[in-house]
């Protein structure tokens, strides 16, 4: 009961049946060099877990970085290498910190032990070894690793979801401006031009109205990934509105923004869209408008200038860049 609200307190959705499936495909990596032993887990480990042993220290650690384990267990006794070094790497590494450790260690050994956990380990089952007593603690550091991978998973995407638009993917209007602010500050102390350009979609109520508001999101969609890809990586692209788009380009002068808008006008124009049942084949154009950044200028003063040329290429006739 305990255990549940505190899960639904952070979010993280799971029943008892998901965390079955999840704990019956953990990757286990055991690294034991004593035969007996190896031989003794694995059988044990093999009926719930997918299992890879490893004899050699460097090996397992070449291992471990290149691939996703839920858990490490490491006996401390293992004769030719060095145990408690690996596991000291395994602490510093990025991509293996938050690993797991369950290490076996030889009841006279308390030395060894004393290392493990200073290094960091997280739990040790004692030689000779309780079968019972290996498969609960193996269990329980399993459990706990996937739930604080499912936590940091929904960490990020929250993430994600603050700065990105959902349909899209694109990054959303308050990202953008933020992010513009940030450039013009930038500009102040040394001068480079920004420029921002202002997309809108011609006629796209007509979209909806005929199509349906489905493979209206379709055109969207397919509209927003050809700005993505036809832009710079530095150059930042938002969604503004609903079919609005931004650009923010920066180090860059109205040249070549114009360029950039005129080859992203003709990439939508020359090439008809399908909605995503490939049932329809629709001919999209917009409009562009283009503007530099100006000395002392901020975000606001910039798009609504942009948004003021956008206004004239429609008025001008749609399907076309004005500056
Ligand atoms: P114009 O050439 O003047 O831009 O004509 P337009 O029909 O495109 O007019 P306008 O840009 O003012 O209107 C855009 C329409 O887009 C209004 C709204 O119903 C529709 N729209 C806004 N967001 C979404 C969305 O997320 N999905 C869909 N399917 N439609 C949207
Ligand atoms: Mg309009
Ligand atoms: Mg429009
Ligand atoms: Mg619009």
């Amino acid at each position: 009961r305990l255990r549940e609200e505190t899960s639904s307190d952070l979010g993280v959705i799971n029943t008892s049946e998901e965390e079955e499936v999840a704990i019956r495909h953990a990757r286990i990596l055991l690294i034991d060099d004593n035969e007996y032993s190896v031989d003794q887990i694995t059988k044990v480990y093999d009926e719930e877990y997918d299992v890879v042993v490893e004899r050699n220290m460097d090996e397992a650690q070449a291992l471990l970085r290149g691939s996703d384990f839920d858990l490490v267990v490491i006996s401390l006794d293992a004769a030719e290498n060095d145990p408690l070094r690996l596991c000291s790497r395994i602490r510093t590494f990025e991509e293996t910190r938050q690993l797991p450790i369950l290490t076996l260690v030889d009841e006279v050994d308390k030395d060894k032990l004393m290392k493990g956990l200073e290094i960091g380990i997280s739990d040790y089952v004692m030689r000779p070894i309780d079968i019972n007593e290996l498969i609960v603690r193996t269990r329980t550091q399993i459990l706990r690793k996937q739930y604080q991978d499912r936590l940091r998973h929904n960490y990020h995407r929250s993430m994600e979801l603050a700065v990105t638009d959902s349909l899209t993917g694109l990054y959303n209007r308050r990202y953008m401006t933020n992010h513009l602010e940030a450039l013009l500050q930038r500009a102040k102390m040394d001068y480079k031009p920004v420029s921002v350009l202002i997309m809108d979609i011609d006629f796209f109520k007509n979209v909806n109205d005929t199509h349906g508001h489905d493979v209206g999101d379709d055109v969207i969609q397919g509209f927003a990934s050809r700005i993505g890809v036809g832009v710079r990586g530095v150059d930042l692209a938002c969604r503004y509105g609903g079919e609005e788009f931004v650009v923010v380009m920066p180090d860059t002068d109205l040249s070549i923004a114009s360029g950039v808008s005129e080859r992203l006008r003709r990439q939508i124009a020359d090439q008809s869209f399908k909605d995503s049942k490939g049932m329809i084949e629709l001919d999209i154009t917009c409009s562009i408008g283009v503007t530099v950044s100006r000395e002392q200028e901020d975000a606001a003063t910039l798009l609504k200038r942009a948004d003021e040329a956008l206004y004239a290429a429609k008025r001008d006739g749609r399907n076309r860049v004005v500056v």
